[in-house]
């Protein structure tokens, strides 16, 4: 099944990089910064049929088909055909290919490829998680030490206040701080350690459900902003990183609303 999953991964990757960018229409979907385009169309479509094939017993549930709260009984993928939408828009070439098989709310498998670097990332779980065949495995590295990720839900402006007083607070609490366009690659480089933390105050099921269990299986840890567990039902904050940085981060966090709220 893994086998058969990465290549069906790297078909929708080479969609995206044929895709003419002349013919790249971008259309908003819920708010500005929520976008479509005929590609993101066209790789779901070509997943839902190659998936279908694959395991038919197994529904369905794509980022630019499924609005309605996920019910994720029995066997479901769960699929971003484009992670980084605006980044594939503006040729910016920093998106991904995300599928994720969950098992009555477990995701059971995860694969993020992101064809601009031919990078698949892939996890089974119980089985650890890779990179193009390699094991890999989250930082060891102190929120002080390390490299902050982060989403800033461009399509909900609402958050912006918060989200980037955090990046402010953490910019000084850590080395630096990074912002890509894409969550699921993110999570994907805290499970490789190429980033310590990560951070989003608003994500949908299919940007974090694959990445979720790569970044599980590489040892790292992941919840919402609350500590608590994913789930894959509807929106949810995400935090994720290696074990030293994600416990850091509650002592930066307590003290960062504290300043902000006065309580802790
Ligand atoms: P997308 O590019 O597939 O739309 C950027 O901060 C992250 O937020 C990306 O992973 C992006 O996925 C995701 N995102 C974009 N629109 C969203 C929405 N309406 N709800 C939740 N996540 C969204
Ligand atoms: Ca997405």
């Amino acid at each position: 099944m893994l086998e058969e999953l990465c290549v069906i991964v790297k078909k929708a990757g080479d969609i995206i990089l044929s895709a003419d960018m002349s013919k790249t229409r971008l259309e908003q979907k819920s708010s500005p910064g929520d976008f479509v385009t005929a590609f993101d169309i066209a790789v779901q479509e070509m997943l839902r049929e190659e998936l279908k094939r694959l395991l038919p017993e197994a529904r369905f549930i794509g980022e630019e088909s499924s609005r309605e709260e996920i019910d994720t009984k029995g066997y479901c993928f769960i699929v971003d055909p484009i992670d980084g939408t605006a980044n594939f828009a503006w040729d910016y070439r920093h998106s991904a290919v995300s599928i994720a098989l969950a098992y009555n709310e477990k995701i059971i498998m995860g694969l993020v490829y992101n064809p601009y670097l031919d990078e698949l990332f892939y996890a089974e779980a119980g089985k650890g998680a890779f990179l193009n065949g390699n094991r890999i495995w989250v930082s060891k590295r102190r929120l002080k030490d390390g490299l902050v990720c982060f989403g800033s839900s461009p399509y909900d402006k609402t958050k912006a206040e918060a989200t980037f007083s955090l990046a402010g607070f953490l910019y000084k609490k850590a080395l630096d701080v990074r912002r890509s366009g894409s969550a699921a690659l993110d999570l994907c480089y805290i499970a490789s350690g190429r980033c310590d933390l990560f951070y989003e105050m608003s994500l949908s099921p299919w940007d974090y459900a694959a990445a979720s269990l790569i970044v599980t299986e590489a040892d790292g840890v992941i919840t919402n902003m609350r500590g608590e567990r994913l789930q894959f039902r509807e929106k949810s904050s995400v935090l994720a990183g290696g074990r030293n940085a994600y416990h850091d981060f509650w002592r930066v966090y307590g003290e960062f609303r504290y300043r902000r709220t006065g309580d802790d």
